[in-house]
Protein backbone atom coordinates (compact mmCIF):
# COMPACT_ATOMS: atom_id res chain seq x y z
CA UNK A 1 0.00 0.00 0.00
CA UNK A 2 2.86 1.94 0.75
CA UNK A 3 3.84 2.87 -3.10
CA UNK A 4 0.81 4.37 -4.55
CA UNK A 5 0.81 4.05 -8.74
CA UNK A 6 2.23 7.20 -9.82
CA UNK A 7 4.08 8.25 -12.82
CA UNK A 8 6.57 9.94 -10.68
CA UNK A 9 8.14 6.97 -8.76
CA UNK A 10 11.88 9.17 -9.76
CA UNK A 11 10.17 11.48 -6.83
CA UNK A 12 11.58 9.02 -4.35
CA UNK A 13 15.22 8.60 -5.48
CA UNK A 14 17.45 9.29 -2.59
CA UNK A 15 14.86 9.46 -0.29
CA UNK A 16 14.41 7.00 2.87
CA UNK A 17 10.79 6.63 3.28
CA UNK A 18 8.61 6.16 6.69
CA UNK A 19 8.32 1.89 7.03
CA UNK A 20 4.37 1.11 6.40
CA UNK A 21 3.25 0.11 9.74
CA UNK A 22 3.96 3.60 10.51
CA UNK A 23 2.76 5.31 7.19
CA UNK A 24 -0.83 3.21 8.31
CA UNK A 25 -0.16 4.32 12.09
CA UNK A 26 0.03 8.46 10.94
CA UNK A 27 -3.01 8.33 8.16
CA UNK A 28 -5.29 6.58 10.80
CA UNK A 29 -4.53 9.05 13.43
CA UNK A 30 -5.40 11.92 11.01
CA UNK A 31 -2.27 13.39 11.38
CA UNK A 32 -1.62 12.57 7.99
CA UNK A 33 -4.36 13.94 5.50
CA UNK A 34 -3.41 13.31 1.92
CA UNK A 35 -3.74 17.30 1.56
CA UNK A 36 -0.31 18.88 -0.83
CA UNK A 37 0.79 22.18 0.40
CA UNK A 38 -0.70 23.59 -2.59
CA UNK A 39 -4.06 22.60 -1.91
CA UNK A 40 -3.44 23.66 1.15
CA UNK A 41 -2.94 27.40 0.34
CA UNK A 42 -5.62 27.03 -2.44
CA UNK A 43 -8.46 26.02 0.85
CA UNK A 44 -6.82 28.50 2.85
CA UNK A 45 -7.23 31.04 -0.15
CA UNK A 46 -10.77 30.26 -0.86
CA UNK A 47 -11.79 30.53 3.06
CA UNK A 48 -10.39 33.79 3.65
CA UNK A 49 -10.38 34.95 0.23
CA UNK A 50 -10.54 38.71 1.18
CA UNK A 51 -9.09 38.65 4.33
CA UNK A 52 -5.28 40.62 4.19
CA UNK A 53 -2.81 37.14 3.80
CA UNK A 54 0.57 39.44 3.09
CA UNK A 55 1.40 43.05 4.07
CA UNK A 56 4.83 43.96 2.22
CA UNK A 57 6.00 47.44 2.28
CA UNK A 58 3.39 49.36 1.09
CA UNK A 59 1.74 46.50 -0.81
CA UNK A 60 -0.99 44.02 0.37
CA UNK A 61 -2.29 41.16 -0.52
CA UNK A 62 -5.64 39.44 0.12
CA UNK A 63 -5.91 35.53 0.22
CA UNK A 64 -7.14 35.41 -3.10
CA UNK A 65 -4.80 38.00 -4.56
CA UNK A 66 -2.10 35.57 -3.26
CA UNK A 67 -3.40 32.91 -5.02
CA UNK A 68 -4.27 34.64 -8.18
CA UNK A 69 -0.21 35.46 -8.42
CA UNK A 70 0.66 32.00 -7.40
CA UNK A 71 -0.91 30.31 -10.32
CA UNK A 72 -0.08 32.55 -12.47
CA UNK A 73 3.22 32.14 -11.41
CA UNK A 74 2.91 28.50 -11.78
CA UNK A 75 1.48 28.76 -15.03
CA UNK A 76 4.76 31.20 -16.02
CA UNK A 77 6.85 28.08 -14.51
CA UNK A 78 5.19 25.51 -16.59
CA UNK A 79 5.45 27.18 -20.08
CA UNK A 80 9.35 27.99 -19.27
CA UNK A 81 8.86 24.11 -19.13
CA UNK A 82 9.24 22.78 -15.71
CA UNK A 83 7.78 20.45 -14.86
CA UNK A 84 7.07 17.62 -11.90
CA UNK A 85 10.21 16.48 -9.64
CA UNK A 86 12.49 19.23 -11.23
CA UNK A 87 14.16 21.14 -8.54
CA UNK A 88 14.61 24.89 -7.95
CA UNK A 89 16.57 26.94 -5.12
CA UNK A 90 14.82 29.86 -4.06
CA UNK A 91 16.77 32.36 -1.93
CA UNK A 92 14.73 35.48 -1.34
CA UNK A 93 14.38 37.88 1.84
CA UNK A 94 11.33 38.31 3.36
CA UNK A 95 9.69 39.81 0.35
CA UNK A 96 5.96 38.55 -1.16
CA UNK A 97 7.71 36.88 -4.11
CA UNK A 98 9.09 34.30 -1.67
CA UNK A 99 5.58 32.97 -0.87
CA UNK A 100 4.54 33.40 -4.99
CA UNK A 101 7.70 31.36 -5.71
CA UNK A 102 7.55 29.07 -3.22
CA UNK A 103 3.88 27.80 -4.09
CA UNK A 104 4.08 28.35 -7.22
CA UNK A 105 6.66 26.30 -8.05
CA UNK A 106 4.52 23.55 -5.52
CA UNK A 107 1.64 24.13 -8.16
CA UNK A 108 3.30 22.23 -10.61
CA UNK A 109 5.32 19.80 -8.77
CA UNK A 110 8.58 21.27 -8.55
CA UNK A 111 10.40 21.10 -5.27
CA UNK A 112 12.18 23.99 -3.78
CA UNK A 113 14.87 24.16 -1.77
CA UNK A 114 14.86 26.88 0.78
CA UNK A 115 18.00 28.59 0.93
CA UNK A 116 18.76 31.64 3.24
CA UNK A 117 20.10 35.12 2.68
CA UNK A 118 22.86 34.63 3.94
CA UNK A 119 24.05 31.88 2.04
CA UNK A 120 27.07 32.19 -0.21
CA UNK A 121 28.13 30.72 -3.82
CA UNK A 122 29.64 27.24 -1.88
CA UNK A 123 26.57 26.57 -0.40
CA UNK A 124 23.93 27.63 -3.02
CA UNK A 125 26.07 25.91 -5.93
CA UNK A 126 26.08 22.53 -3.18
CA UNK A 127 22.18 22.71 -3.09
CA UNK A 128 22.00 22.97 -6.88
CA UNK A 129 24.16 19.96 -7.43
CA UNK A 130 22.67 17.85 -4.76
CA UNK A 131 19.32 18.49 -6.86
CA UNK A 132 20.30 18.55 -10.25
CA UNK A 133 18.34 22.24 -9.64
CA UNK A 134 17.31 23.86 -13.07
CA UNK A 135 16.39 27.01 -11.92
CA UNK A 136 17.20 29.32 -9.11
CA UNK A 137 15.35 32.83 -7.63
CA UNK A 138 16.98 35.23 -5.92
CA UNK A 139 16.73 39.36 -5.20
CA UNK A 140 19.07 41.50 -7.20
CA UNK A 141 20.63 43.04 -4.17
CA UNK A 142 19.89 42.46 -0.42
CA UNK A 143 22.04 43.95 2.76
CA UNK A 144 24.78 45.19 0.30
CA UNK A 145 25.21 42.24 -1.32
CA UNK A 146 24.52 41.68 -5.06
CA UNK A 147 23.42 37.84 -5.43
CA UNK A 148 23.16 37.96 -9.49
CA UNK A 149 27.36 37.51 -8.90
CA UNK A 150 26.31 34.85 -7.20
CA UNK A 151 24.19 33.16 -9.71
CA UNK A 152 26.93 33.75 -12.69
CA UNK A 153 29.39 32.14 -10.39
CA UNK A 154 26.50 29.06 -9.92
CA UNK A 155 25.90 29.36 -13.20
CA UNK A 156 29.64 28.73 -14.16
CA UNK A 157 29.82 25.50 -11.61
CA UNK A 158 26.57 23.83 -11.64
CA UNK A 159 25.49 22.36 -15.13
CA UNK A 160 22.18 21.65 -14.14
CA UNK A 161 21.26 25.32 -13.59
CA UNK A 162 19.55 26.89 -16.70
CA UNK A 163 17.87 29.80 -15.79
CA UNK A 164 18.15 32.31 -13.02
CA UNK A 165 14.82 35.02 -11.86
CA UNK A 166 15.83 38.08 -10.39
CA UNK A 167 13.35 39.58 -8.40
CA UNK A 168 14.38 43.58 -8.82
CA UNK A 169 16.72 44.69 -11.56
CA UNK A 170 17.65 41.32 -13.25
CA UNK A 171 21.01 42.42 -15.11
CA UNK A 172 21.67 39.66 -17.42
CA UNK A 173 19.34 37.16 -15.99
CA UNK A 174 14.98 36.76 -16.47
CA UNK A 175 13.16 39.91 -14.83
CA UNK A 176 10.52 38.49 -12.55
CA UNK A 177 7.21 37.95 -14.09
CA UNK A 178 4.58 40.99 -14.65
CA UNK A 179 1.90 39.24 -13.05
CA UNK A 180 -0.51 41.54 -14.74
CA UNK A 181 0.74 40.42 -18.19
CA UNK A 182 0.37 36.83 -16.94
CA UNK A 183 -2.51 34.67 -18.32
CA UNK A 184 -4.23 33.75 -15.10
CA UNK A 185 -5.62 30.26 -15.25
CA UNK A 186 -5.33 27.45 -12.76
CA UNK A 187 -2.80 24.63 -13.71
CA UNK A 188 -4.14 20.89 -14.13
CA UNK A 189 -2.37 19.55 -10.85
CA UNK A 190 0.16 17.04 -11.35
CA UNK A 191 0.53 13.25 -10.41
CA UNK A 192 1.92 13.84 -7.15
CA UNK A 193 0.86 12.43 -3.76
CA UNK A 194 0.61 14.26 -0.16
CA UNK A 195 3.43 11.29 0.54
CA UNK A 196 6.05 12.73 -1.82
CA UNK A 197 9.00 15.25 -0.99
CA UNK A 198 7.62 19.02 -1.20
CA UNK A 199 10.40 20.84 -0.60
CA UNK A 200 13.82 20.87 0.90
CA UNK A 201 14.88 22.37 4.42
CA UNK A 202 18.52 22.73 5.25
CA UNK A 203 20.08 21.02 7.94
CA UNK A 204 22.67 22.90 10.25
CA UNK A 205 24.83 19.85 10.12
CA UNK A 206 27.67 19.00 11.87
CA UNK A 207 29.65 17.60 9.27
CA UNK A 208 31.05 19.13 6.00
CA UNK A 209 28.03 20.40 4.24
CA UNK A 210 24.73 21.48 4.56
CA UNK A 211 22.39 18.15 4.48
CA UNK A 212 19.05 18.39 2.65
CA UNK A 213 16.09 17.47 4.64
CA UNK A 214 12.95 16.04 2.19
CA UNK A 215 9.67 17.13 3.81
CA UNK A 216 6.78 15.02 2.73
CA UNK A 217 3.19 17.82 2.35
CA UNK A 218 2.05 15.21 4.49
CA UNK A 219 4.23 15.56 7.17
CA UNK A 220 5.20 19.27 6.95
CA UNK A 221 1.20 19.93 7.14
CA UNK A 222 0.67 17.61 10.31
CA UNK A 223 3.49 19.94 11.76
CA UNK A 224 1.64 23.02 10.63
CA UNK A 225 -2.06 22.52 12.02
CA UNK A 226 -1.12 21.58 14.78
CA UNK A 227 1.65 24.04 15.81
CA UNK A 228 -1.48 26.35 14.88
CA UNK A 229 -3.74 25.20 17.38
CA UNK A 230 -1.09 25.12 19.91
CA UNK A 231 -0.39 28.76 19.38
CA UNK A 232 -4.32 28.96 19.21
CA UNK A 233 -3.73 31.09 15.78
CA UNK A 234 -6.87 32.67 14.19
CA UNK A 235 -8.15 35.35 11.69
CA UNK A 236 -7.05 38.33 14.46
CA UNK A 237 -3.72 37.59 14.28
CA UNK A 238 -1.10 39.80 13.23
CA UNK A 239 1.97 38.13 12.74
CA UNK A 240 5.64 39.96 12.47
CA UNK A 241 7.99 38.16 10.09
CA UNK A 242 11.06 39.22 11.19
CA UNK A 243 13.79 35.79 11.00
CA UNK A 244 14.07 34.94 7.37
CA UNK A 245 10.93 33.57 5.84
CA UNK A 246 12.61 30.72 4.50
CA UNK A 247 13.40 29.02 7.41
CA UNK A 248 11.51 26.12 9.29
CA UNK A 249 10.76 28.21 12.58
CA UNK A 250 9.26 30.57 10.47
CA UNK A 251 7.77 28.30 8.24
CA UNK A 252 5.43 26.27 10.68
CA UNK A 253 6.23 26.61 14.37
CA UNK A 254 3.66 28.14 13.60
CA UNK A 255 5.13 30.30 11.10
CA UNK A 256 3.64 31.32 7.66
CA UNK A 257 2.03 28.46 6.78
CA UNK A 258 0.41 28.15 10.40
CA UNK A 259 -0.80 31.94 9.94
CA UNK A 260 -2.01 31.27 6.55
CA UNK A 261 -4.09 27.95 8.28
CA UNK A 262 -5.27 30.47 10.21
CA UNK A 263 -6.49 33.04 8.18
CA UNK A 264 -4.48 35.59 9.61
CA UNK A 265 -2.30 38.39 8.29
CA UNK A 266 1.31 38.74 7.72
CA UNK A 267 3.41 41.31 7.84
CA UNK A 268 7.35 40.93 6.61
CA UNK A 269 9.87 42.90 7.58
CA UNK A 270 13.42 42.89 5.89
CA UNK A 271 14.78 44.33 9.46
CA UNK A 272 14.93 43.11 12.38
CA UNK A 273 15.87 45.87 14.33
CA UNK A 274 14.25 47.58 16.91
CA UNK A 275 14.16 50.64 15.65
CA UNK A 276 12.26 49.42 12.57
CA UNK A 277 9.93 46.31 13.66
CA UNK A 278 8.65 48.24 17.24
CA UNK A 279 7.17 50.69 14.00
CA UNK A 280 5.98 48.29 12.54
CA UNK A 281 4.34 46.29 16.11
CA UNK A 282 2.66 50.09 16.53
CA UNK A 283 1.50 50.84 13.20
CA UNK A 284 0.05 47.34 12.16
CA UNK A 285 -1.45 46.28 16.04
CA UNK A 286 0.95 43.11 15.50
CA UNK A 287 0.16 40.11 17.96
CA UNK A 288 2.95 37.92 17.55
CA UNK A 289 6.36 37.98 16.55
CA UNK A 290 9.11 34.66 16.60
CA UNK A 291 12.64 35.72 17.48
CA UNK A 292 16.36 34.08 18.49
CA UNK A 293 16.94 34.96 21.87
CA UNK A 294 19.81 36.83 20.66
CA UNK A 295 17.21 39.46 18.69
CA UNK A 296 14.85 39.39 21.34
CA UNK A 297 17.50 40.96 23.70
CA UNK A 298 18.66 43.38 21.59
CA UNK A 299 15.02 44.64 21.91
CA UNK A 300 14.98 44.28 25.58
CA UNK A 301 18.00 46.41 25.30
CA UNK A 302 16.31 48.94 23.56
CA UNK A 303 13.19 49.05 25.86
CA UNK A 304 15.81 49.52 28.22
CA UNK A 305 17.38 52.53 26.18
CA UNK A 306 13.86 54.08 26.10
CA UNK A 307 12.29 52.75 23.25
CA UNK A 308 8.76 52.14 24.27
CA UNK A 309 7.97 48.29 25.78
CA UNK A 310 6.12 46.69 22.91
CA UNK A 311 6.24 43.22 24.19
CA UNK A 312 2.91 43.69 26.60
CA UNK A 313 1.35 44.23 22.69
CA UNK A 314 2.14 41.46 21.99
CA UNK A 315 -0.51 38.27 22.54
CA UNK A 316 2.71 36.24 22.63
CA UNK A 317 6.45 36.52 21.90
CA UNK A 318 7.85 33.40 20.88
CA UNK A 319 11.69 32.55 21.08
CA UNK A 320 13.57 29.82 19.73
CA UNK A 321 16.35 28.55 17.48
CA UNK A 322 19.18 28.41 20.36
CA UNK A 323 19.24 28.38 24.19
CA UNK A 324 17.40 31.71 25.58
CA UNK A 325 19.34 32.10 28.96
CA UNK A 326 17.15 31.73 31.89
CA UNK A 327 17.48 35.56 32.74
CA UNK A 328 16.57 36.98 29.75
CA UNK A 329 13.40 34.75 29.60
CA UNK A 330 12.59 36.11 33.58
CA UNK A 331 13.51 39.69 32.56
CA UNK A 332 11.38 39.83 29.31
CA UNK A 333 8.55 37.92 31.61
CA UNK A 334 8.60 39.87 34.78
CA UNK A 335 10.04 43.37 33.64
CA UNK A 336 9.02 43.64 30.78
CA UNK A 337 5.40 42.00 30.64
CA UNK A 338 5.93 39.54 27.67
CA UNK A 339 3.96 36.15 27.42
CA UNK A 340 6.43 34.50 26.12
CA UNK A 341 6.19 31.28 24.40
CA UNK A 342 9.64 28.72 23.92
CA UNK A 343 10.01 26.77 21.12
CA UNK A 344 12.52 24.18 20.95
CA UNK A 345 12.98 23.04 17.03
CA UNK A 346 14.94 21.56 14.04
CA UNK A 347 14.47 21.92 10.39
CA UNK A 348 14.88 17.45 10.74
CA UNK A 349 11.11 17.55 12.25
CA UNK A 350 10.11 17.60 16.01
CA UNK A 351 8.97 20.98 17.61
CA UNK A 352 8.28 21.21 21.56
CA UNK A 353 6.42 24.71 22.40
CA UNK A 354 5.93 25.29 26.30
CA UNK A 355 1.90 26.18 26.30
CA UNK A 356 0.64 29.27 26.99
CA UNK A 357 -1.30 27.64 30.24
CA UNK A 358 2.03 26.18 31.70
CA UNK A 359 3.27 27.68 35.03
CA UNK A 360 5.52 30.96 34.61
CA UNK A 361 8.21 28.82 35.79
CA UNK A 362 8.15 26.38 33.49
CA UNK A 363 8.08 28.84 30.41
CA UNK A 364 10.95 30.97 32.06
CA UNK A 365 13.49 27.79 32.30
CA UNK A 366 11.86 25.10 29.87
CA UNK A 367 11.78 24.98 26.21
CA UNK A 368 8.28 23.09 26.20
CA UNK A 369 7.02 19.96 25.38
CA UNK A 370 6.27 18.05 22.08
CA UNK A 371 3.60 18.59 19.30
CA UNK A 372 2.59 15.22 19.00
CA UNK A 373 1.77 12.32 21.88
CA UNK A 374 3.34 9.99 18.82
CA UNK A 375 6.69 12.65 18.63
CA UNK A 376 8.53 9.40 20.12
CA UNK A 377 11.47 11.08 22.50
CA UNK A 378 14.10 9.09 24.18
CA UNK A 379 16.66 10.79 26.20
CA UNK A 380 20.10 7.65 26.21
CA UNK A 381 23.58 7.86 27.26
CA UNK A 382 26.66 7.38 24.64
CA UNK A 383 25.70 3.62 24.35
CA UNK A 384 22.04 4.23 23.41
CA UNK A 385 20.90 3.37 26.47
CA UNK A 386 17.71 5.07 27.89
CA UNK A 387 18.41 6.65 31.39
CA UNK A 388 15.97 7.50 33.72
CA UNK A 389 13.92 10.96 33.69
CA UNK A 390 15.57 13.70 35.08
CA UNK A 391 18.90 12.62 33.95
CA UNK A 392 20.72 14.48 31.14
CA UNK A 393 21.34 12.81 27.98
CA UNK A 394 21.67 12.43 23.71
CA UNK A 395 17.81 13.82 22.19
CA UNK A 396 16.55 10.49 19.99
CA UNK A 397 13.10 11.50 18.06
CA UNK A 398 10.90 9.49 15.68
CA UNK A 399 7.28 10.46 14.93
CA UNK A 400 4.66 11.84 11.84
CA UNK A 401 7.09 14.81 10.84
CA UNK A 402 10.34 13.99 11.56
CA UNK A 403 12.36 12.48 8.50
CA UNK A 404 13.93 8.73 8.52
CA UNK A 405 17.18 10.19 6.32
CA UNK A 406 18.48 12.95 4.81
CA UNK A 407 18.19 13.42 0.86
CA UNK A 408 20.98 11.47 -1.12
CA UNK A 409 23.18 10.90 1.96
CA UNK A 410 23.25 6.73 3.13
CA UNK A 411 26.88 7.48 4.51
CA UNK A 412 25.81 10.16 6.67
CA UNK A 413 21.97 8.58 7.61
CA UNK A 414 23.53 5.35 9.24
CA UNK A 415 24.91 7.74 12.04
CA UNK A 416 22.51 10.34 12.22
CA UNK A 417 19.66 7.90 12.62
CA UNK A 418 19.45 4.82 14.62
CA UNK A 419 18.43 1.54 12.71
CA UNK A 420 15.06 1.76 13.93
CA UNK A 421 14.88 5.61 12.67
CA UNK A 422 15.23 7.46 15.16
CA UNK A 423 16.77 11.01 14.34
CA UNK A 424 19.87 11.68 16.74
CA UNK A 425 19.50 15.37 17.39
CA UNK A 426 23.19 16.11 18.64
CA UNK A 427 21.30 17.70 21.47
CA UNK A 428 21.63 17.16 25.60
CA UNK A 429 19.07 17.45 26.93
CA UNK A 430 16.65 16.20 30.16
CA UNK A 431 13.32 16.03 30.91
CA UNK A 432 11.79 17.50 34.29
CA UNK A 433 8.84 16.06 36.43
CA UNK A 434 6.28 17.66 34.16
CA UNK A 435 7.53 16.49 31.41
CA UNK A 436 8.78 19.26 29.24
CA UNK A 437 12.65 18.93 27.75
CA UNK A 438 15.27 21.22 29.01
CA UNK A 439 18.13 21.78 26.44
CA UNK A 440 21.60 21.30 28.46
CA UNK A 441 24.14 21.33 25.31
CA UNK A 442 25.11 19.84 22.86
CA UNK A 443 27.21 16.95 21.60
CA UNK A 444 27.15 17.35 17.95
CA UNK A 445 30.02 19.31 16.53
CA UNK A 446 28.31 22.66 15.51
CA UNK A 447 28.40 26.07 16.84
CA UNK A 448 24.92 27.86 17.41
CA UNK A 449 25.39 31.65 16.66
CA UNK A 450 22.35 33.50 17.54
CA UNK A 451 20.55 30.84 15.78
CA UNK A 452 22.85 30.36 12.67
CA UNK A 453 24.02 27.07 12.83
CA UNK A 454 27.72 26.46 11.79
CA UNK A 455 29.36 22.75 11.88
CA UNK A 456 32.49 23.63 12.33
CA UNK A 457 33.87 20.96 9.95
CA UNK A 458 32.52 22.50 6.80
CA UNK A 459 34.75 25.75 8.03
CA UNK A 460 37.99 23.81 9.02
CA UNK A 461 37.58 22.68 5.71
CA UNK A 462 38.11 25.81 3.92
CA UNK A 463 40.70 27.24 6.38
CA UNK A 464 42.34 24.05 5.78
CA UNK A 465 43.12 24.71 2.46
CA UNK A 466 44.65 27.68 2.74
CA UNK A 467 48.51 27.23 1.75
CA UNK A 468 50.05 28.07 5.33
CA UNK A 469 47.46 26.38 7.38
CA UNK A 470 48.32 22.89 8.51
CA UNK A 471 45.29 22.33 10.58
CA UNK A 472 42.77 24.29 12.19
CA UNK A 473 40.06 23.48 14.68
CA UNK A 474 36.57 25.86 15.14
CA UNK A 475 35.13 26.03 18.43
CA UNK A 476 32.54 27.97 20.30
CA UNK A 477 33.42 31.14 22.42
CA UNK A 478 30.68 32.51 24.73
CA UNK A 479 29.06 35.86 23.47
CA UNK A 480 26.59 38.23 25.71
CA UNK A 481 24.64 38.84 22.73
CA UNK A 482 24.86 35.92 20.60
CA UNK A 483 25.08 33.23 22.92
CA UNK A 484 28.05 31.87 21.04
CA UNK A 485 30.77 32.85 18.77
CA UNK A 486 33.34 30.85 16.73
CA UNK A 487 36.64 31.10 17.38
CA UNK A 488 39.43 29.24 14.78
CA UNK A 489 42.74 27.56 16.01
CA UNK A 490 45.05 27.76 13.79
CA UNK A 491 48.79 26.03 13.20
CA UNK A 492 50.25 28.17 10.56
CA UNK A 493 52.62 27.30 8.49
CA UNK A 494 55.96 30.14 9.57
CA UNK A 495 57.87 29.55 6.37
CA UNK A 496 60.37 32.26 8.12
CA UNK A 497 58.44 34.81 7.54
CA UNK A 498 56.28 36.05 10.94
CA UNK A 499 53.77 39.03 10.24
CA UNK A 500 51.57 40.44 12.77
CA UNK A 501 49.03 37.84 14.12
CA UNK A 502 46.41 40.81 13.11
CA UNK A 503 47.15 40.61 9.44
CA UNK A 504 47.08 36.98 9.72
CA UNK A 505 43.34 36.92 11.11
CA UNK A 506 42.41 39.36 8.30
CA UNK A 507 43.81 37.37 5.80
CA UNK A 508 42.08 34.09 7.11
CA UNK A 509 39.20 35.77 7.48
CA UNK A 510 38.96 37.40 3.93
CA UNK A 511 40.11 33.90 2.67
CA UNK A 512 36.60 32.36 3.99
CA UNK A 513 34.56 35.15 2.54
CA UNK A 514 35.85 34.81 -0.58
CA UNK A 515 36.12 31.35 -0.53
CA UNK A 516 32.05 31.11 -0.88
CA UNK A 517 31.26 30.62 2.74
CA UNK A 518 27.75 32.14 4.38
CA UNK A 519 29.15 35.45 6.34
CA UNK A 520 27.72 33.99 9.35
CA UNK A 521 30.49 30.72 8.87
CA UNK A 522 33.32 33.37 8.94
CA UNK A 523 35.35 32.66 12.02
CA UNK A 524 34.60 35.96 14.61
CA UNK A 525 38.07 35.27 16.39
CA UNK A 526 41.62 33.88 15.15
CA UNK A 527 44.01 32.24 17.87
CA UNK A 528 47.45 30.61 16.35
CA UNK A 529 48.84 27.97 17.65
CA UNK A 530 52.58 25.95 17.42
CA UNK A 531 50.81 22.79 18.70
CA UNK A 532 47.42 21.53 18.64
CA UNK A 533 46.31 19.70 21.85
CA UNK A 534 44.99 16.01 20.99
CA UNK A 535 42.48 13.51 22.70
CA UNK A 536 43.91 10.03 23.87
CA UNK A 537 42.16 8.53 20.41
CA UNK A 538 44.75 11.19 18.48
CA UNK A 539 41.41 13.60 17.92
CA UNK A 540 41.95 17.71 17.80
CA UNK A 541 40.77 18.29 21.81
CA UNK A 542 38.54 20.44 21.51
CA UNK A 543 37.26 21.05 25.09
CA UNK A 544 40.93 21.94 25.77
CA UNK A 545 41.49 24.56 22.96
CA UNK A 546 37.72 25.84 24.91
CA UNK A 547 39.19 25.97 28.21
CA UNK A 548 42.67 27.57 26.77
CA UNK A 549 40.36 30.10 25.08
CA UNK A 550 38.08 30.73 28.88
CA UNK A 551 41.59 31.00 30.49
CA UNK A 552 43.25 33.30 27.85
CA UNK A 553 40.49 35.68 29.41
CA UNK A 554 39.61 36.89 25.23
CA UNK A 555 35.95 36.28 25.99
C1 LIG B 1 15.60 25.49 14.53
O1 LIG B 1 15.97 24.62 13.55
P1 LIG B 1 17.45 24.36 13.04
O2 LIG B 1 17.37 23.17 12.17
O3 LIG B 1 18.04 25.61 12.51
O4 LIG B 1 18.33 24.01 14.33
C2 LIG B 1 18.01 22.95 15.19
C3 LIG B 1 18.91 22.98 16.41
C4 LIG B 1 18.45 22.05 17.50
O5 LIG B 1 18.88 20.74 17.30
C5 LIG B 1 19.13 22.72 18.69
O6 LIG B 1 20.49 22.40 18.73
C6 LIG B 1 18.99 24.18 18.41
O7 LIG B 1 18.87 24.28 17.00
N1 LIG B 1 17.79 24.78 19.02
C7 LIG B 1 17.69 25.12 20.33
C8 LIG B 1 16.39 25.69 20.47
N2 LIG B 1 15.77 25.66 19.27
C9 LIG B 1 16.64 25.10 18.40
N3 LIG B 1 18.53 24.98 21.35
C10 LIG B 1 18.09 25.41 22.56
N4 LIG B 1 16.89 25.98 22.78
C11 LIG B 1 16.00 26.13 21.76
N5 LIG B 1 14.81 26.70 22.00
O8 LIG B 1 16.40 26.16 15.14
C12 LIG B 1 14.13 25.55 14.81
C13 LIG B 1 13.23 24.89 14.00
C14 LIG B 1 11.87 24.95 14.28
C15 LIG B 1 11.43 25.69 15.37
C16 LIG B 1 12.33 26.35 16.17
C17 LIG B 1 13.69 26.29 15.90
Amino acid sequence: MFKQATNAQHLWDGIVQYPPEFVEKYIAKGYWQGQTLSDFFIECAEKYSQNTALICGARQFSYADLQQRIDAFAVYLSKQGYQLGDSVVIQLPNIAEFFIAYFGALRIGMRPIMSLPAHRHIEVSHFIGQTNAKLYICADKFMGFDYRRLAHECLKRCESLQRVIVVGDAGDFDAWPEMDQLQMQRIVPPQLTARHVAFFQLSGGSTGTPKLIPRTHDDYLYSVRASADICELNQRTKMLMVLPVAHNFSMSSAGSLGLFYAGGTLVLSQDPSAATCFALIKKHGISYVALVPALAASWAEAVQKGQENIFPRLAVLQVGGARLADALARQLTEQYQCRLQQVFGMAEGLVNYTRYDDDIEQIISTQGSRISADDEIKVVDDEDQELPIGEVGHLLTRGPYTIRGYYNAPEHNRNAFTVDGFYRTGDLVRINAEGNIIVEGRSKDQINRGGEKIATEEVEQVLNQHPQVIQSALVSMPDSMLGEKSCAYIQWRMDGQDPSQTRLSMQLRQYVQHYGLATYKIPDHIEFVEEMPYTALGKIDKKALRQRLAAAHIL
